[in-house]
């Protein structure tokens, strides 16, 4: 069994990223509903078929991250979604925590669930063929917020099933999301992304988590969908590069961003301009959700005359974040 690090530095290396298709069941109803498409068991399966079997996936994905029913689900030909992956070279991963829950005492704020019998079924996800896991906290900035109260109990919890999950032989990605929506500035960003990372990295050296064996998952540092200000790609990446390099220690061994909301070509854009300021310690690379899928789930709307079309609009996104220096 390769070890936590060679798993974590494959998911990050060789310019491929990881592509986020865990939303949970009420998500992925509400991006299916969006396009016409009744949520069935069947259509978030047949959904997740199509994304997972695009031609050459390989060569622009290295991971993908299921959901807990997907996981069980198994492809037109029978094959289980983890050995499909597995056939063409992409490590399969599986989302383990079970939502973001109102915290109590921190109105308006939540903590993320999932920790409750969490080694048993780690261990089952094993079986399953899962070889990395994901746990996202969510953070929002507002009048007060994030509070303490609410930084100081996502990062334990991170740290808890980070701990957890390298006991079980699994590679943890750690995502603590600082969203998008509000009227804040990249500044307001940048301080909350940097007091959430510090607030993350001192739980997880309390656990005792080995961060060579670990991939971070955090946002970009942007500017609120509500602000009216639109920083430029290098404004971005000058902001988050320099919130990592104070924040996330050399040991780490890459950092795979999630898109936020970002429009799909802006989310590249803004990876690209933080290539450029390489040499940097860790790698650099994405784990998209909306900015890898939404054009292929606009394209297919549930029509198979456009299952190819949507596999090459998919295709087309991977193709476009692997190739950014
Ligand atoms: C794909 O969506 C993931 C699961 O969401 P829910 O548990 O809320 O259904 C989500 O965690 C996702 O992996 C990250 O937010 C990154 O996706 P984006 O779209 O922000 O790149």
């Amino acid at each position: 069994m390769s070890s936590l690090s060679d798993i974590a530095r494959t998911l990050v290396s060789d310019k491929r990223g990881i592509l986020a298709a865990d939303e949970s069941v009420g998500t992925m109803g509400k991006r299916l509903e969006g396009v016409g498409v009744e949520s069935t068991e069947e259509n978030r399966r047949l959904y997740r078929e199509l994304l997972l079997t695009t031609p050459d996936l390989a060569a622009s994905i290295s991971g993908a991250i299921l959901s807990d029913e997907t996981i069980r689900q198994v492809l037109s030909d029978g094959t289980t979604f983890p050995d499909a992956l597995d056939r063409i070279g992409v490590l399969a991963g599986i989302k383990v925590d079970t939502g973001a829950k109102a915290l109590a005492g921190a109105p308006g704020e939540t903590v993320t669930e999932g920790l409750d019998g969490l080694r048993d079924r780690l261990e089952e996800y094993v079986g399953l063929g899962a070889t990395f896991t994901k746990w996202r906290a969510v953070y929002s900035i507002g009048d007060g917020l994030p509070s303490e109260r609410a930084m100081h109990a996502n990062a334990h919890a991170l740290a808890r099933y980070a701990g957890l999950c390298q006991e079980a032989g699994l590679v943890p990605i750690v995502e603590p999301e600082v969203v998008m929506n509000g009227e804040h500035s990249l500044e307001q960003c940048r301080e909350v992304t940097r007091t959430v990372l510090r607030s993350v990295f001192a739980e997880l050296g309390l656990m005792g988590v080995e961060l060579e064996g670990i991939v971070l998952k955090p946002n970009m540092v942007v500017a609120g969908d509500e602000s009216g200000q639109r920083p430029s790609p290098s404004e971005v990446a000058r902001a988050t590069v320099d919130t990592l390099r104070e924040t996330v220690p050399p040991a780490v061994p890459g950092i795979a961003f999630l898109s936020g909301g970002q429009d799909p070509e802006e989310a590249t854009s803004n990876l690209a301009a933080m290539k450029e300021l390489a040499p940097l310690p860790w790698e650099l690379t994405y784990s998209f959700g909306r900015a890898l899928v939404g054009p292929a789930l606009e394209t297919w709307r549930g029509s198979q005359d456009q299952w190819d079309a949507a596999q090459k609009a998919l295709s087309e996104r991977a193709v476009a974040n692997a190739s950014v220096r």
